[in-house]
């Protein structure tokens, strides 16, 4: 058990899915009283399957994005982290990532708001199912928004191989674990057998082994599935403490050469020529009320420096890097650590980054100079709110009263600022946004972000809209970033979407002019990239970038950059 039990927000309605998941969560559950008793003996069940053939397939699906966004080429770390485990313990494992193999075809799902999907074909899918022959297929579900695409991949693999065992893992099926089966049932037919919730690595390979002796253990922590006709739901109660303990993601089971190739990784402005991401941490406990991650993962916890450095140094020596993005939550949340890990790392003589946002109150002088002394080219804000009624209503710690400091004392050390803005949540008045806008165009960052605020399922945002019916089920799903989804704003979405498109242009134009000839260079080569249409690196375009017109650099950027 956990010694310090963080409380859940008393907004998050306790009829939702995501009040019952963290009441039952050791990190959350405690809080409220509700410890997660569920530590009980194992129930075993009989399988009734062929379940000699216990190799693995995992699986991270095609991906949906709207008409003109940049693709991503990025190594699933999820299934490579799962793998990892699976390997060390002896489990036959494989990997499949439908987007690097099937990067060229993409389909139109939505005609009327222009998604598609890119990636692998269903019939791909199903080709690659006949010939590798898996008993156990693991989805992977990171953006609820491809939960369609995690869909047709179980009704695919249970028409290819009906004797397989279909488990799916990831934030959406952890925290909506009835939504996901029911979205996955096909004329009458679950094609999800079991969902996995929580960290995989552990959890998976005791499933692997119950099942290799034809067994599923019905008490089996974080795992939900149908017992006589019933779903079974058991909490989450284990979370890894020691990440130091994980073998590497299993990256070489994946075609690392693909991905450098492509050579999209999260923040596609890059300085080296091979990138590896990177993951020193997992979790956040700040509880932005935007943001699901939080709700996935209270607890830090964190890698020690040396093993980062080991990691690195092995991607050095393995795949011949010269550039770190780091994909933590909350690089920087423990600053004393932050610090060790940079001087750790400095003699790497790498170039890095944090495409995710940091908050701003964490960068501290002695840390800033830490990171540049390091190699660190681009840092991310994410101020995330215009205002500090906006961080009121978001939870989001800002000290507005620095923030111009900061971003000029990276820009006097010729690091590149990039900012994060969400704008548009409930509460949130048009004055303050206004205002709020004014205020951005006096910083001097080299490029920004303008997200028009999205209900994230898992997010408490999600489930207070859902539940005073300000928005649907699907607006969770949605792949359009662009619109506001959410009723009742007291701001209407037209207003919203008009505000924030003209203000983008108006900042591109500042910041191009206040950057000179400097921004257009330091982008050159990326943007000849982006405009060859062979390379397909953007969504339906034949590499079409107006960069004077609407669709502007800025907002090119914006559809390219993620919190
Ligand atoms: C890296 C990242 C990206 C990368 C994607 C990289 C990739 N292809 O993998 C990029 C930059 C492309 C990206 C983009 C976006 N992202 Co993003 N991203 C992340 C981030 C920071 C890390 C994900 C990750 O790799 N984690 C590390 C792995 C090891 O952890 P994990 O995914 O949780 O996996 C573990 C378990 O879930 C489980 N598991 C996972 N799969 C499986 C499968 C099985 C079978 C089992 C048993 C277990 C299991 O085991 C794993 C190991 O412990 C997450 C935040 C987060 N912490 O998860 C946001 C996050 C996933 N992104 C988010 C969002 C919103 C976006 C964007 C929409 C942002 C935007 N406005 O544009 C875009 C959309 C991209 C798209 N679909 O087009 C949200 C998703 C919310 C939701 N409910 O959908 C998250 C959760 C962040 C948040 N603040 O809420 N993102
Ligand atoms: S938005 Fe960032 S700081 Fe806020 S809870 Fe999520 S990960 Fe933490």
């Amino acid at each position: 058990m956990s010694k310090k039990a963080h409380k859940i927000s008393d907004n998050i309605p306790k009829d939702s899915p995501l009040y019952s998941y963290l009441v039952t969560k050791e990190e959350t559950g405690v809080s409220v009283g509700l410890s997660a008793t569920s530590v009980r003996g194992p129930n075993f069940v009989d399988l009734n399957t062929d379940y000699k053939n216990s190799k693995v397939l995992l699986i991270n699906p095609p991906m949906c994005a709207p008409n003109g966004m940049t693709k991503r080429s990025i190594p699933p770390a999820a299934i490579a982290y799962v793998a990892g485990s699976l390997r060390e313990v002896g489990i036959e494992v494989e990997l499949l990532d439908c987007v690097i193999e099937g990067w060229g075809h993409e389909e139109l799902i939505d005609e009327k708001n222009g998604i598609y999907t890119y990636g692998l074909s269903d019939e791909a899918v199903a080709d690659y199912l006949a010939e590798s022959k898996p008993g156990i297929i693991g989805l992977s579900l990171v953006f609820s928004q491809d939960l369609r695409n995690l869909c047709k991949i179980s009704r695919v693999a249970k028409k290819v191989l009906p004797n397989s065992i279909v488990v799916a893992g990831g934030l959406h099926p952890t925290m909506y674990p009835e939504s996901t089966f029911r979205h996955c049932t096909f004329d009458g037919e679950r094609t999800i057998d079991y969902i996995l919730r929580g960290e995989g690595e552990y959890r998976l390979a005791e499933f692997v082994f119950n099942y290799q002796k034809g067994k599923v253990d019905k008490n089996q922590d974080g795992l939900i599935g149908y017992f006589d006709r019933k779903m079974v739901t058991n909490p989450e109660t284990k979370k890894i403490q020691d990440l130091d303990s994980l073998p590497l993601p299993a990256y070489d089971l994946l075609p690392m050469e693909k991905y450098f190739e492509v050579d999209m990784p999260a923040n596609p402005f890059h300085k080296g020529k091979r990138v590896m991401h990177l993951h020193t941490s997992r979790g956040c406990p700040i509880e932005c009320t935007f943001c699901s991650s939080t709700n996935f993962s209270y607890a830090f916890r964190t890698r020690s420096p040396q093993i980062v450095y080991d990691e690195i140094k092995h991607y050095i020596d393995t795949y011949d890097i010269d550039e770190v993005q780091f994909l933590d939550d909350n690089l920087l949340l423990n600053g004393a650590r932050a610090e060790k890990l940079f001087d750790v790392i400095k003699p790497l003589n790498l170039s890095w980054c944090t495409p995710n946002g940091t908050m701003v109150i964490t960068w501290k002088p002695h840390l800033m100079e830490k990171a540049i002394d390091s190699g660190m080219y681009q840092a991310t804000l994410a101020l995330d709110g215009l205002t500090e009624e906006t961080h009121k209503l978001t939870g989001k710690p800002v000290d507005m009263h620095n923030v111009a400091d900061k971003i000029d004392a990276f820009r006097k050390r010729d690091v590149l600022v990039h900012g994060f803005f969400v704008i548009g949540m409930p509460g949130e008045k048009i004055e303050d946004i206004q205002n709020g806008l004014e205020w951005v165009k006096t910083l001097n960052f080299s490029s920004a972000s303008f997200f028009i605020a999205q209900p994230y399922p898992g997010a408490e945002l999600y489930e207070v809209e859902l539940a005073k019916g300000n928005i649907k089920e699907e607006d969770g799903l949605r792949a359009v970033k662009a619109k506001s989804f959410i009723k009742n704003l007291g701001i209407s979405g037209e207003f919203l979407e008009e505000t924030v498109g003209s203000f983008k242009k108006d900042y591109e134009k500042i910041i191009k002019k206040r950057e000179g000839d400097g921004w257009r260079n330091r982008y050159e080569k990326h943007f000849k990239r982006l405009t060859n249409p062979d390379l397909q690196l953007m969504v339906n375009t034949r590499g079409e970038i107006n960069f004077n017109g609407p669709d502007g650099v800025l907002i090119q950027l914006d559809k390219l950059e993620v919190d």
